[in-house]
């Protein structure tokens, strides 16, 4: 069972330090280059929706993914198992939803338009759906209320539409970020590449990457945790 332990931790360790990287990235981002955070109505209220977004929607829903893959939690209880699974989504969905309040606020309190671009379509619509997955996985997962036979036939089905919407948010985010930089960028603009646009579009790439390596760590079969003999 503990087979390729030593390529999983190489992979879980890369995992982590470009998730981390890439938040610290979006911090540097709106505290170096943009105003900073703040409550305003201004971009310093804006600025949470990039920080918490790629630190909850990204990261922790990343790390949320591959909690089951742990091997030192593999003598762990399968309910201790789904609940932290469970915990880390329901905190990377409030985190989402305060991101989404923040630019509607910001958005309204200086009279520009509201969804109308692919991101904010793309992105309310992984919010919705993340929102009615943790949902339908707390009611037929977590609750011990479903039979056997109704997890089993929902559970690829849960490990699909996690996985697309996962896929959709590392996308979301991508257009966040090109959107973002075509706006604010000017003088120079952003087809002259000033440092801001290197280091940001550096940021896209992190995002990508680790959402890389989060599918690769979660489609290995060699790396589920063992099945009870009961479950
Ligand atoms: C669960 C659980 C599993 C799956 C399985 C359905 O709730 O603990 O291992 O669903 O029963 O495939």
């Amino acid at each position: 069972a503990m087979e390729g332990y030593r390529g999983f931790l190489g992979l879980l360790v890369s995992a982590l330090l470009l998730g981390f990287l890439a938040v610290l990235f979006t911090l540097i981002w709106v505290l170096h280059y943009r105003d900073g955070l703040g409550w305003d109505g201004g971009s310093p209220e804006f600025n949470w929706h990039p920080v918490l977004t790629v630190t909850g929607f990204v990261f922790i829903q990343g790390l949320a993914i591959i909690v089951y893959r742990l091997p030192w939690t593999w003598k762990c209880s399968k309910l201790l198992m789904k609940s932290i699974h469970a915990g880390l989504n329901a905190v990377a969905l409030i985190l989402a939803i305060i991101a989404l309040v923040s630019v509607f606020d910001f958005h309204n309190a200086k009279s520009i338009p509201n969804m109308y671009s692919l991101h904010s379509w793309i992105g309310l619509t992984a919010v919705i759906l993340y929102t009615a997955q943790l949902l339908l996985g707390f009611f037929i997962f977590l609750l011990p209320f479903a039979s056997p036979a109704l997890r089993a036939i929902l559970m690829p089905i849960h490990v699909y539409s996690g996985l697309l919407i996962f896929g959709i948010v590392i996308a979301t985010a991508l257009m966040g970020v090109t959107e973002k930089l075509i706006f604010s960028l000017k003088n120079p603009e952003y087809s002259k590449l000033p440092p801001e646009a290197i280091f940001t579009n550096i940021l896209g790439v992190l995002i990508l990457v680790f959402g890389a390596i989060i599918f690769w760590i979660v489609t290995r079969p060699q790396w589920q945790r063992p099945k009870e003999p009961n479950a």
